[in-house]
């Protein structure tokens, strides 16, 4: 079965009103096709002017959710404060919160299960520090935070995951991983789901990849394994357009 290729927009903590008028004007000018399914991820106070701007096929996607369903949590978002919004996706397991935010993965787990309960598909990433790549602990660690989502999910419940393997030392620093060491991970990934869920799940699941894409790498990083990408910086810029039409 052909993998719909997927391409994500993580606009992080960025952007004042004005900026995300201008992004979502760059959007609604784009040309989109069955064939690349488009979501971009503003921050929680953006999401609803940007569904409410947006007039194309573009999906809105949260950048974390909590896994209560609501109550005395503040600052949190429940997955059912965002169903009830109209959101069909949320980013979960990102670096920046598994690291700076201390997420755990059993955190991530928890909070990916309850979001596909709730209906919504996850952006579910992970990802190797720079110094696990260097002793040869890439796939010890990929597997590993793959592991604890096996562990709370169906097999059913895989068709509302979207794998990002986004190796941390790639991600905003403009060093991007070469097509050979992406493909070799997301081969990994691949294999790894096809022994530990089904080779259904293998053969259905969408693994993209993140860290510095743009324009003029993108093209190069689609190889057999990998399914499209999860962009941050290039995503704020009309360079996020010339990915949308390389990406296959
Ligand atoms: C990785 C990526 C988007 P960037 O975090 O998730 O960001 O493209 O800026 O490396």
């Amino acid at each position: 079965m052909a993998r719909k290729a997927f391409v994500g927009g993580n606009w992080k903590c960025n952007g004042s009103m004005a900026d995300i008028q201008r992004l979502t004007e760059m959007l609604n000018a784009g040309e989109y096709h069955d064939n690349v399914e488009v979501v971009v991820a503003p921050t929680m106070l953006h999401i609803l002017p940007v569904m409410q701007a947006l007039k194309v096929p573009v999906g809105v996607s949260a950048q974390n959710c909590y896994f209560e369903k609501s109550g005395a949590f503040t600052g949190e978002l429940s997955t059912e404060i965002l169903v009830d919004a109209g959101l069909k996706y949320v980013i979960l397991g990102h670096s920046e919160r598994r690291h700076i935010l201390k997420e755990t993965d059993e955190m991530i787990a928890k909070k990916t299960k309850k979001a596909i309960d709730s209906g919504l598909t996850v952006i579910f990433c992970i990802g190797e520090l720079k110094e696990e790549r260097e002793t040869g602990k890439t796939e010890e660690v990929c597997f590993r935070q793959m592991e604890a989502v096996r562990a709370v999910l169906s097999e059913e419940d895989w068709k509302k995951v979207v794998v990002a393997y986004e190796p941390v030392w790639a991600i905003g620093t403009g060093l991007v991983a070469t097509p050979e060491q992406a493909q070799e991970t997301h081969k990994a990934l691949r294999a790894w789901a096809a022994e530990k869920v089904s080779k259904t799940v293998a053969e259905e699941l969408r693994i993209i990849y993140g860290g510095s894409v743009k324009g003029a790498n993108a093209e190069s990083l689609c190889t057999e394994d990998i399914d499209g990408f999860l962009v941050g910086g290039a995503s704020l810029q009309p360079d996020f357009m010339n990915i949308l039409k390389v990406t296959h």
